[in-house]
């Protein structure tokens, strides 16, 4: 390491003094103008990660569906996987030390790490549409570069994109091809292979209207409608002409509860949106009397699951199938898949990377955040399994087994992905014959409200069973149970948000009216 020149470098990349960042749920998150030598930083960060594991690693400029002014950056792990918790820490202490100790904290991190200082690097990058991530990117290169690491910069991509491009790089080429059109080609040759199979087509319920959320995602889809059969009809809205996440876009949605700006919605016509940087989806209509119909992560999770088996128990393969939630999923939907569809749900911590971890315990690991962020996971041999009975077997369960074979390839199994994820959405619509209003109608969700509160220290809340309970500050957790118990069908958490500077507080309830008196009266009680 010439440690020199990374002191040099690192002097037009200066961190404001003082300035304290967390490595988060989703990497580091704040305004745009704070965070220049954090991605000088994490260049540095990716190659010594890249010579450790010997392999791609991807660093990714987005603040997802934060506020246009907002960035942020994350590395992703070899498998397309999210960056190690050890290395999250490494993240931290580099992002954070002062410059005249930057080389020497490169230097713990290596020695901590054992990483062969001598060993290649390789780094692939890439970012949202923020009018100031070309610019942090460059940050990321300059990083790359004066370490001594190779680099491919793959300009404005979705997340999911880059996650499955490290993926490819990583595997030999296994999972596909690392270019994007290898991403396209592999996800429309899967959704026009599993559509073949559908008998009903050419009906209104193929056209589908897409809230971009004026982000990545609209670019993106534009290309990708060249490679989709004429048989999906994809409106673009929100196609970027306009403020990135300004009232629109998946988080709006979700947490307003009401369509965003900017599309045009006749009832029951099937809408969904991607969040800022195309790794969240949600779906949604207007009925007749203009009532708004959300359907979240957990609805999505649902109706993916109990296609998984109905074409497994067609082919009678016993693969086991568990869905992955966190506590912000709607209570009803747990009883459902539980209760009705008789699928084991665990509940992780929020944030991606558990759920992930948590699905690569089954053969087919359904997991998907209420807010609509998810994806399956099919574990070596279940895909191996399914591959083979695909070629092997005839008839009914011939068919079923190709298909399946198409599900694996149509999902990014590196994250959740929102164009992924509606090409496989609307596949399942087509070839059972769903409309959106009978997918609504699976279950009805209890009324719910999230409320953010702001303190001094969100840290003072510590929780433990998945983020369901308060253990810290004493007496908390109590205060909680007394509110709940005077309401019905009621449940209610706090937790510290791993993204932003707020307490999260989640209620459920009966009726609208008690879930939003429910969550403020929780609300005072954290102050
Ligand atoms: P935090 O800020 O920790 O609640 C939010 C979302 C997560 C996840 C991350 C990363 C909610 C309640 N939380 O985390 O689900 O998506 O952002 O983007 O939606
Ligand atoms: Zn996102």
């Amino acid at each position: 390491m010439d440690l020199d020149a990374i002191t040099k470098h690192s002097a037009s990349h200066a961190k404001p003094d003082g300035l304290i960042l967390q490595y988060g749920t989703a990497g580091f998150r704040t305004k745009a103008d704070r965070l220049d030598h954090v991605m000088f930083r994490m260049g540095l960060l990716a190659v010594l990660r890249s010579k450790q594991t010997k392999s791609t690693i991807g660093v990714m400029v987005t603040a997802s569906h934060n506020p246009e002014d907002d960035n942020g950056v994350k590395l992703v792990d070899p498998l397309g996987e999210m960056l190690a918790p050890s290395w999250e820490e490494h993240a931290t202490h580099l992002a954070n030390a002062e410059e005249q100790d930057l080389a020497r904290a490169l230097v713990a991190i290596s020695e901590e790490a054992a990483v062969n200082l001598h060993q290649d690097a390789f780094v692939v990058i890439g970012r949202d549409t923020r009018p100031s991530s070309e610019k942090l990117s460059e940050s990321v290169i300059d990083g790359v570069t004066v370490l001594g690491g190779q680099f491919h910069d793959y300009g404005l991509l979705t997340t999911p994109q880059l996650h499955y491009m490290v993926c490819c790089r990583n595997t030999g080429g296994q999972y596909g091809e690392a270019t994007i059109d290898g991403y396209y080609h592999k996800l429309s040759t899967a959704f026009v292979e599993l559509s073949k199979q559908a008998s009903c087509s050419g009906d209104d319920h193929r056209t589908l209207k897409v809230d971009c959320a004026n982000g990545i995602g609209a670019l993106k889809l534009k290309e990708m409608k060249h490679y989709l059969p004429q048989g999906l009809s994809v409106q673009l809205f929100n196609d970027g002409t306009k403020k990135l996440n300004h009232f629109c876009g998946a988080d709006f949605v979700k947490s307003h509860q009401k369509p965003p700006e900017g599309i045009e919605m006749k009832a029951n016509e099937r809408c969904c949106s991607f969040d800022g940087d195309a790794d969240r989806i949600i779906y949604y209509y207007c009925d007749v009397d203009g009532h708004f119909h959300l359907i979240d992560g957990d609805k999505i999770a649902t109706l993916i699951s109990s296609f998984l088996k109905e074409l497994l128990l067609e082919i009678g393969e016993s693969l086991t199938v568990g869905v992955v939630q966190t506590a912000y999923a709607n209570g009803s939907s747990t009883r459902y898949l539980e209760e009705v569809m008789k699928v084991p749900v665990y509940c992780t911590k929020t944030g991606v990377k558990h759920l992930h971890h948590k699905a690569q315990e089954f053969d087919l690991g359904v997991y998907f955040e209420a807010n609509g962020h998810g994806t399956v996971l099919f574990s070596k041999a279940a895909e191996a399994k399914i591959r083979q009975l695909a070629k092997e077997l005839e008839d009914k369960k011939g068919k079923a087994a190709k298909m399946l074979e198409n599900v694996i390839d149509l999902f990014n199994q590196a994250t959740g992905d929102a164009i992924s994820d509606m090409l496989v959405i609307e596949a399942i619509l087509a070839l059972k014959g769903l409309t959106i209003q009978q997918w609504d109608a699976l279950y009805t969700d209890l009324p719910n409200r999230q409320l953010k509160v702001k303190v001094a220290d969100r840290q003072v809340i510590s929780t433990t069973d998945a983020e369901r309970q308060v253990v810290k500050p004493p007496g908390l957790q109590e205060a909680i149970n007394d509110l709940v118990k005077k309401y019905k069908l009621s449940r209610a958490f706090v937790r510290p948000s791993g993204t932003e500077d707020v307490v999260r507080v989640y209620a459920e309830a009966d009726s609208q009216e008690n879930a939003d008196s429910l969550a403020y009266e929780v609300s005072l009680a954290v102050f």
